[in-house]
């Protein structure tokens, strides 16, 4: 018995950039290389956006197909705590595929994300809070999931769907949350603790952190699936090759990428001789292909009636030779404290959704609706003005009634 696991896809990641087809490349390559497996799962951020061009969906969409096409021994049994009806029968054709959402695939309950949509058209099964069992060479096959939720709700949904492993079966329960000590942006504090885990379970899978580690856990393992591509970079990701992961249902292998970058990064601070520093810094790497990825952080402050350097020509200079990202974390003396959270955000590479929502979070402190910030963030995006306008007011009261009177 072979279980295929990865996670943090991020297709569509760069869209239009000179990576733009990187991430579906990794899909690509950690699909073909699980096709031997029994059965896949993947634990969140399969996409980069929660609304992703339908350019990106269709090359996810024919990339998982492919599962479907190679015969499996694999039985379906059942499916616990959702609605046999949501999942489609089509998805059991092939090596089925099992999958949670993931962060950056949330929206709001009364909405589609990207990875129902996938289940919409049979080529995966979805689970948020929930459970699908099969059946491998005679094997129990359990397959707990919960999607990624906000992290301050994170303890509060887990607790509420209080997952037990299921007797004489292989338990593997996959969440995608930070969750202490693992923990992917000090802007989202974890509700969580791994200790909260509960104990049972043969194999606890983590998404959303973009490094991958294997540890073992409670009576079972901890995998940390790690990301395919690299996003925002932690130094800990230029350290290591990005790789799916086999289950046996004892021992996990992980088995690298082979098409992808390298990745070099490198801190400087900031000193009168940095462009030369940089310069010397590039030169010593030697040509790969496909291209490198170079990311320099510079660090250090400045006097306030000095110039911040510019960077761009180094990068346009060496163009042809990496991709380079040169991060500038200089901040003016005196103004530490003002640009904190916008340099934390930067440094984060947030999508511009979640500096609204920061920002929404931030001005709505004193309003009392008892409507998630979230939510009302979800449905603002979407254009809801009037509604959660109202819903502020006070002139309604729930999310529902505004859904229904539209509706009729
Ligand atoms: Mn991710």
């Amino acid at each position: 018995m072979l279980i295929g696991i990865f996670s943090d896809c991020h297709c569509g990641y760069k869209y239009g950039e000179e990576r733009w087809k990187d991430s579906f490349i990794a899909l690509n390559e950690a699909i073909d290389k699980t096709l031997d497996c029994d059965l896949i799962i993947m634990a969140g951020d399969l996409f980069d956006t929660r609304i992703p061009k339908p350019e990106v969906f269709a090359k996810v969409a024919k990339i998982l197909s492919k599962a479907q096409t190679i015969p499996s021994r694999t039985k379906f049994l059942e499916i616990i705590n959702k609605e046999k009806i949501e999942m489609s029968p089509l998805a059991l054709r092939g090596i089925p595929i099992v999958a949670i959402h993931g962060t950056h695939e949330k929206r709001s309950k009364h909405m589609i994300n990207p990875i129902q949509a996938l289940e919409h058209a049979g080529l995966l099964i979805h689970l948020h809070c929930a459970t699908a069992v099969f059946e491998i060479e005679g094997r129990k096959v359990a397959i707990h999931g919960m999607s990624g939720v906000s992290d301050r709700y994170a303890k509060d949904v887990f607790e509420q769907w209080n997952p037990k492993p299921i007797p004489n079966a292989l338990n593997i329960i996959m969440i995608h949350q930070s969750i202490e000590p693992y923990i992917y942006s000090p802007l989202e504090p974890p509700s969580m603790k791994i200790e909260d885990l509960p104990k049972g379970f043969d194999l606890y899978v983590l998404g959303h952190m973009h490094w991958h580690e294997t540890r073992i856990f409670k009576e079972g393992q901890l995998l940390v699936c790690g990301s395919t591509v690299p996003t925002t970079i932690h130094k800990i990701e230029s350290e290591q090759e990005k790789c799916i992961h086999k289950y046996d249902g004892e021992n996990i292998k992980s088995i690298p990428l082979e098409n992808q970058r390298k990745i070099f990064w490198k801190e400087f601070e900031f000193n009168p001789n940095i462009k030369e520093n940089i310069e010397t810094f590039i030169s010593t790497i030697s040509p790969f292909k496909p291209k490198p990825i170079i990311n320099i952080k510079v660090k250090g402050s400045i006097k306030r009636d000095q110039l911040i350097p510019s960077f761009s020509k180094i990068e346009e200079k060496y163009k042809d030779k990496a991709i380079i990202n040169i991060n500038k974390n200089i901040e003016f003396e005196g103004f530490k404290e003002q640009i904190e959270m916008l340099k934390l955000l930067k440094e984060q590479r947030l999508p511009p959704e979640e500096h609204g929502l920061k920002i929404l979070q931030e001005n709505l402190k004193q309003v009392n609706c008892g409507i998630r910030v979230d939510e009302i963030f979800e449905y603002l995006v979407d254009g809801n003005i009037d509604l959660i306008f109202n819903i502020l007011t006070g002139k309604q009261t729930t999310l529902k009634s505004g859904l229904e009177k539209w509706a009729s």
